[in-house]
This record gives C-alpha cells, sequence and structure tokens, in this order.
C-alpha cells in the first residue's frame, strides 16, 4: 500500500527550493523477511528488533537465550518499502536518496536497478537516482550475512588476523560479543534514510574554523561546499550578514571571513559556562531563499599536551589555556541494538555524567560513531569527548579497499563532528598497539607478514586518519590509546595508559596509588548489577546459575570478585548481600585509584575508569547499569570528582595523609578537620588546623602517625567549604565488628530522613524502584540525614537499609 506523500509529506528542510523527505517510518511502511512472507519493519531498526516485535525470537537478553538467537546473524535479511514520489519531488532537477546507516552489508535497489553497494555501517551514502525515481517506487534493500562475507574475504588471506574475522567488516566491534556484553549482531537500516531534491543548487557542508580567540575578538572562516548546475549569482547570508557570490557550474568551496565581537567562551563542565553560537548559513537567488543550513558551535582552544619532560612524556588538555585534570568514564554503546536508544536515555545518562562532576568521556573504539545527540547533549553539559574512531583491539587488513573505505568513513565522520565544541580528541584505536607489541600477537607470523601487518597499521593509523583530522578539523589526533602497553615500563610515565594490574592481574588495589600514569585513560573493576536488573534476566538468584553465568561475559569474572572480595569482606552467602558486597568492593578500589590519580596532579593530568555504562544487564566494570541504576560506584565517583576535594589515605609507613585537591580557578583558605572515631562512633581525637590550597592544585596537607586502634576509623572535612573525605578505616572490612547502626527512618514526602543509633557504613537504601539522592554513605552516631528519593511510583514499606554491619553478623 503506498502511503501519499502528498498527505502526509514532511518537509525537513525549511526552504523552498530544498526538499528533504524522510522514508524511515514516520511516513513509509516497511517489511522485512529472510524467507517466506514478509512481515511490517520499523525504519531505523534492525533484524533482531523487527523480529522481537513480532514474538519470532525470544528475549535474547533473557537467561540464556543469545545463544537461540545466533542463527538470526547467518541469514540474508530483505526490507522493502513502496513509497510515492510527489509531483513537486519528480520536477526537481536533482534527487538524491541518504541512507544516514547501513548494517552491514547492503545492496539496494530502487525499481529493481541497483543503485548502491554498501559495506560500512558507519558511513553515510547519497545515491543520485535521477533517472530512476518515478511516482510509485520500491526500495529494496538486502543485507547479506555478515559472517559468509567475512569467511570469503578470510580465504583470500594467507593468515588470520588478531581481532578474527570482525576485523573485515566495518561494524560495532562490540556487537560479536565482548568482556561485558553479549553476542548479538544485528543488521539493517539503522540510522534514517531520506529522499532529497532540490533545483540547481545546494549546500554540501558546512565547516567552521576557529582562526583567532581573544577575549575582545572570535575570527572565524565559514567554509561553504555548494554545488550548482549553473554559473549565478547568489546572496549568502551568514546570521546577520551577507555576501554576494558568483557561483561556478560543479562543486566548489567558499571560504568566508566571519567574526563575533565579544566572545564568550565554551568550557568544560566545572570550568564555566557552555555558550554555544548558531552559525546560520543561508543562500539566496533574486530574494528566494534556495538552501540553508545550521552549525551550533562554541568558541573554545582544546590542546592536547604531549611533550618530553623531566618525567617522560606528558599527556594534559589545556582548554582556553588552561590545564585541566579530566575526570570522567570511558563509554560503551547502550544497547547492542541501537534503535531501543532513546533521547531520554541520552539524557539521563548524560545528566548523570555532569551530576558525578565529569569532564570528559570517552567514546571507546569497538562500539559506534554516536548520535547527534550524544555530541549536542556533550557540547550543552560540557562534557569533552575523547572519540575513537571504531578500532578495537586487534589488526585491520591493509588493502587498498578496505583503506579506501576507512578513509570515506573517517572523512565523513570527522566532517560530521568537527563543529561540537566538545570534541577533544580523537584516537586511532583502542589498544591495537599494545595488543602487537605485549599480547604475544606476533608470534604466529613469518618476518615477512609481521612486516606487512605493522606496515598497514602505520599506514592507517599513523598517515591516512591523522590526515583526514587535520584536513577536516581543528582536533587533536593520537595514534592508539594506550600509547604503551603496561609490559613497557614506560607505561608510566609517557601517554596515556590502561592500568589493568588491579583486575587481569589480581594485583591488589593498593597498587594503583604507586602506579600513577601520566593520564590513566582506562582502568577498573567488575561488580554485579542491582537485584532488579539482575531479576529482568533471570529468577535463579544464585552466581553459579545458568543464566547468571551467561550474563558474567568475562573468562574470570566471577572468580576475580570473588578473590578480591575475600581479601576484603567476610564473603556473604547470601544472593544480594553478595551483590551489595561486589558493589562496595568496586566502588571503594575504583575510588582508591581516581584519589590517588587526582593526588597525583599536575604529573598525572585524567582518569577515565572503566566502564560508565552497560550495553545490557550484565555483570560488568560499569557504573550505571543498562537500566540507568546508580551502582555504588557511581555515588563514589559523583563525590570523588568533587572540584574541591579531600583525599585520605594510609601509607606503607603508616602515615594518616590528607591532600586536598581542587580543579577551582580561586585558591582557597579553610580549616581542615581530623576527626577519629571509635567504631562504637565515639570521637576519640579531633584536631584542626588552618590550610591553604592553590588554585587548580593537589597539595599534602597532612601527614601525621597516630596511635590507633585497627578498628578505629578517620574522616577529614574542610569545615568552610562543607567537604568531607571519605571514611578510612585502618584494617580490612573482615576485621572489624560492627555494631548494630539501629537505623530509624521517617518520610517527609518524598524525602527520607535517617538517622542512626550507632555509626553505620556504606548504608544501603534499597528493595524499593526509586533513585536516591545519596547512597552507600556513612551515617555517624546521632547525625541526622536527608535523602530525595526521586520516580514517584514505590511503595515505601519495601524500603530496606542495611550497612556493613549486616555483612558482618
Ligand atoms: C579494556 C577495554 C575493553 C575491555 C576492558 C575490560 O582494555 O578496551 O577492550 O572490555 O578492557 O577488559
Amino acid at each position: 500500500m503506498y502511503k501519499y506523500l502528498l498527505i502526509a509529506l514532511v518537509i525537513l528542510s525549511s526552504c523552498k527550493k530544498q526538499e528533504e523527505i524522510s522514508l524511515s517510518q514516520e511516513i513509509n511502511d516497511w517489511e522485512f523477511k529472510y524467507e517466506g512472507d514478509w512481515h511490517k519493519a520499523i525504519v531505523p531498526g534492525n533484524n533482531f528488533s523487527d523480529l522481537l516485535r513480532h514474538n519470532f525470537i525470544l528475549d535474547p537478553f533473557y537467561g540464556t537465550n543469545e545463544d537461540s538467537v545466533q542463527w538470526v546473524t547467518k541469514r540474508d535479511w530483505l526490507y522493502k518499502s513502496e513509497f510515492l514520489a510527489t509531483e513537486n519531488t519528480l520536477k526537481k532537477q536533482n534527487k538524491i536518496l541518504v541512507f544516514y546507516g547501513l548494517d552491514t552489508y547492503a545492496k539496494i535497489f530502487l525499481n529493481d536497478s541497483l543503485i548502491l553497494v554498501a559495506d560500512n555501517m558507519f558511513r553515510k551514502w547519497e545515491v543520485d537516482i535521477k533517472g530512476l525515481l518515478q511516482k510509485e517506487n520500491e526500495l529494496s534493500i538486502k543485507f547479506e550475512a555478515v559472517s559468509e562475507i567475512e569467511e570469503k574475504t578470510q580465504a583470500d588471506l594467507e593468515y588470520h588476523l588478531p581481532g578474527g574475522d570482525r576485523v573485515f567488516t566495518r561494524k560495532a566491534g562490540f556487537h560479536y560479543g565482548w568482556d561485558w556484553g553479549a553476542k548479538i549482531a544485528p543488521s539493517g537500516i539503522w540510522r534514517k534514510v531520506t529522499l532529497e531534491s532540490w533545483g540547481n543548487c545546494k549546500i554540501k557542508n558546512v565547516n567552521v574554523i576557529q582562526n583567532f580567540l581573544s577575549d575582545s575578538i572570535a575570527k572565524l572562516t565559514i567554509g561553504l561546499e555548494i554545488e550548482s548546475a549553473t554559473e549565478k549569482e547568489i546572496s549568502i547570508q551568514i546570521n546577520d550578514k551577507s555576501y554576494p557570490h558568483k557561483l561556478k557550474k560543479g562543486m566548489q568551496k567558499i571560504d568566508i571571513l566571519y567574526a563575533i565581537e565579544n566572545p564568550e567562551l565554551w568550557w568544560p563542565n566545572g570550568y564555566g559556562n557552555q555558550k554555544l553560537y548558531n552559525i546560520s548559513v543561508s543562500i539566496s537567488d533574486e530574494n528566494e531563499l534556495i538552501d540553508s543550513k545550521t552549525k551550533k558551535i562554541g568558541l573554545r582552544e582544546i590542546d592536547l599536551i604531549s611533550e618530553k619532560d623531566s618525567i617522560g612524556e606528558s599527556f594534559y588538555f589545556k582548554v582556553n589555556e588552561v590545564p585541566i585534570f579530566m575526570k570522567g568514564a570511558n563509554y560503551i554503546p547502550q544497547d547492542n541494538l541501537q534503535n531501543r536508544v532513546t533521547k531520554n536515555h541520552y539524557r539521563n545518562l548524560l545528566k548523570d555524567v555532569k551530576k558525578a562532576n565529569m569532564n570528559m568521556l570517552r567514546v571507546w573504539g569497538g562500539g559506534i560513531y554516536e548520535e547527534d545527540i550524544f555530541y549536542n547533549l556533550c557540547d550543552s553539559l560540557g562534557i569533552l569527548v575523547w572519540q575513537d574512531f571504531m578500532f578495537a583491539c586487534g589488526m585491520y587488513p591493509s588493502d587498498s579497499s578496505f583503506l579506501e573505505n576507512v578513509k570515506e568513513e573517517a572523512i565523513y565522520n570527522v566532517k560530521h563532528l568537527s563543529h561540537h565544541p566538545c570534541i577533544a580528541l580523537w584516537c586511532g584505536n583502542n589498544e591495537n598497539s599494545e595488543g602487537w607489541h605485549r599480547w604475544g600477537w606476533q608470534n604466529e607470523y613469518s618476518d615477512k607478514q609481521k612486516e606487512k601487518i605493522w606496515r598497514g597499521y602505520q599506514n592507517l593509523f599513523n598517515e591516512i586518519l591523522p590526515k583526514v583530522v587535520s584536513e577536516n578539523s581543528q582536533a587533536n589526533y593520537w595514534e592508539s590509546s594506550p600509547k604503551l602497553g603496561r609490559g613497557n615500563p614506560k607505561h608510566q610515565f609517557e601517554g596515556d595508559a590502561h592500568y589493568w594490574g588491579v583486575w587481569h592481574d589480581s594485583e591488589p588495589f593498593k597498587n594503583l596509588e604507586t602506579k600513577v600514569p601520566r593520564f590513566m585513560s582506562e582502568f577498573g573493576f567488575q561488580s554485579y548489577p542491582s537485584l532488579s536488573t539482575i531479576s529482568t534476566f533471570s529468577d535463579n538468584f544464585n552466581i553459579n546459575s545458568y543464566e547468571i553465568l551467561n550474563h558474567q561475559k568475562h573468562p574470570r569474572g566471577n572468580a576475580l570478585i570473588s578473590e578480591y572480595m575475600e581479601r576484603e569482606f567476610n564473603v556473604p552467602e547470601d544472593f544480594e548481600k553478595y551483590i551489595y558486597c561486589s558493589q562496595v568492593l568496586q566502588a571503594e578500589g575504583v575510588r582508591l585509584g581516581i584519589e590517588a590519580h587526582r593526588r597525583k596532579k599536575p604529573i598525572c593530568m585524567g582518569t577515565l575508569y572503566w566502564q560508565l555504562n552497560d550495553c545490557w544487564p550484565g555483570i560488568s566494570w560499569s557504573s550505571r547499569d543498562y537500566f540507568g541504576n546508580w551502582k555504588a560506584l557511581q555515588y563514589s565517583v559523583q563525590d570523588a570528582y568533587s572540584p574541591l576535594f579531600l583525599s585520605i589515605y594510609k601509607t606503607k609507613n603508616g602515615e594518616i595523609n590528607i591532600y586536598g585537591v581542587s580543579d577551582l580557578q580561586t585558591e582557597i583558605s579553610d580549616r581542615l578537620e581530623i576527626n577519629i572515631y571509635n567504631i562504637e562512633g565515639k570521637l576519640i581525637r579531633s584536631e584542626s588546623k588552618t590550610i591553604e590550597i592553590k588554585k587548580n592544585s593537589s597539595v599534602l596537607l597532612s601527614s601525621e602517625k597516630y596511635n590507633l586502634n585497627d578498628d578505629d576509623f578517620i574522616i577529614a572535612s574542610l569545615k568552610n567549604n562543607k567537604i568531607k573525605s571519605k571514611t578510612l578505616f585502618l584494617t580490612q572490612t573482615k576485621n572489624i565488628v560492627f555494631p548494630n547502626p539501629e537505623i530509624t527512618y521517617y518520610w517527609k514526602g518524598n524525602k527520607l530522613i535517617l538517622e542512626s543509633e550507632n555509626t553505620a557504613f556504606q548504608v544501603y537504601l534499597h528493595g524499593i524502584d526509586s533513585h536516591f539522592s545519596d547512597n552507600f554513605f556513612t551515617l555517624l552516631k546521632g547525625e541526622k540525614k536527608e535523602i530525595e528519593v526521586s520516580r514517584n511510583n514505590f511503595e515505601k514499606n519495601n524500603l530496606v537499609i542495611w550497612s556493613l554491619y549486616n555483612l558482618n553478623k
């Protein structure tokens, strides 16, 4: 059935001569099949989501269903849609179909003519359909089974490449399964499709270059790419300024100088406002609008400072001349089925990122170049983006067609994102270089093969990609994260580092205090998500049940969690207490690392823990689970990333050191208070002194040896700024006998007021489906604490309150 575009026409662009019609779900019926009958489909989307909607497959996230859906990936899939073109469109001189995302090997037919063969999910494809568009049209797409094409490609190569067959396909790496995610590799039309038509002239691209920036003026070059079928006089309008111009025939680049007086700068979160300016460009002839485009930009300078120094080689970012300590996390895609990630998912996630005092996310190279909304929100919230190109943990082909394909992908994505003030860095790949040099990958190759593979690497990551970045943006480029693997002792002194001695090598958390690199771009520890999240995929609450084991994708994951847990805690037998304990373990372990990194400023200038989020409800390194629930780590990070911060720890020699760490741009003076309590919560010693913390610095405020019992605990605070350190214990939790805290509470509307008879540690509010403004906190004897409880529909009586007392009793 044709949908009458004449009636339901959605004209996305605002001008008269230019028309952009969505062929995605808003107006078009799509159908899909792999054999037999056609069934309704939703575009943008993918085969898994369409199959799920018809109940043709079981929920792949549930139980062990993941195994039962693997056949989907091994089939070819067909999608089709019939649509009518309007008289208006047909009359236009130029008509193209634009596919913003095809996953992955696709043959596209319009009215039975093959118009495109696509082979890269990260590219935008434009196809000229001038002679082919009719009134009634059928668009059909055949997605070929990825595995078959990969096998064929492999057969032509004399050796296997590290990373496996996935490296042949320009498709999200995590679709093939990762150590935190399921193997669910969808195919389909994953981004929108449009039919664009225009007369004889069109703006193809607008690029904004910042030539000069001072308090009084920002000098920009607005670069326009215009395609015109004829020579003609036009007027170019940039915001409220007009420029007459004579167009040539064909594609042309036009550079126009443009200035903004008294500019307001764009700053990362915590350093100032995120002022954004609209650059609206339009072209018209004889007073009629031909085409227009708007870019939202921010005025800022971001430099990656990587210079030899007395320690090794620095790695830090300067924004508007201010060296900025980066506080953040590694980000992965939010779902295997990207169509399920709504605008609200992006808003909620990035709101939480800002709330956690972060200023940087790393978009990791085994995922996707994110949706526009992601970067728009990062722009407006002040979250800098470390953007990996989509290459991770492998070596990639080096034949010319692969490289050409990748080059086009890079050009499109770099251009597409270049105006975003949030983009701080383009990074070539994740761990390919480390893998090649340190993971034994080279062992299986002859010298000639090794040379060929390494030359391919060099060509891609040291020539093609940096060239694309410098030709199409003003962003910084970095070849690989990390610069050096942890097998190379220099990793601690040069560039960025991934420190996985803690976790992969079972090293104690304490090692994070000594192995501090120049910039920690990855480190982390796993935990279980909450019981409510686990309940979505299993009702078999046992860490060794098939369902739960299937949601742990790291081969030694559960064993490592238990091993570390035994070091610190009396491992609980009760399943839910085990979850709680795993979260506290993760939160304290990662926090210890973050604090050490921040204390070492300016030698270390950033910490991005692995990993912020999940793509399914699994057991992983995330601080925020698939459903957006905060694990203990998310709360501890929010605190450990505070701009003004007290870090307390016990040195090897037994001193209690207290550092003041400030990301503020003004000096502060305050009174440091050090309170020591016994385990009953009685204050046994208190001292205070006046301190000063210089702007943007880290300083040792106090270093004392105290004669204390093992189960005493210490809290430091800054009186005027109302900053509190974490609660420092002097021994492992398992050695402490906690008194029953006897917490009482009452509700004041949606506010929860708590009070404790004795001191309670890691107070864990749960049992109701809600979000707590604070959780996993210390509640001192007699202290009253008010907690905001958001989300309305919860049963107040179901609230359960635990603390470390519940683990040890
Ligand atoms: C890092 C990442 C991922 C991986 C994580 C946890 O090195 O780059 O490849 O998921 O470690 O093992």
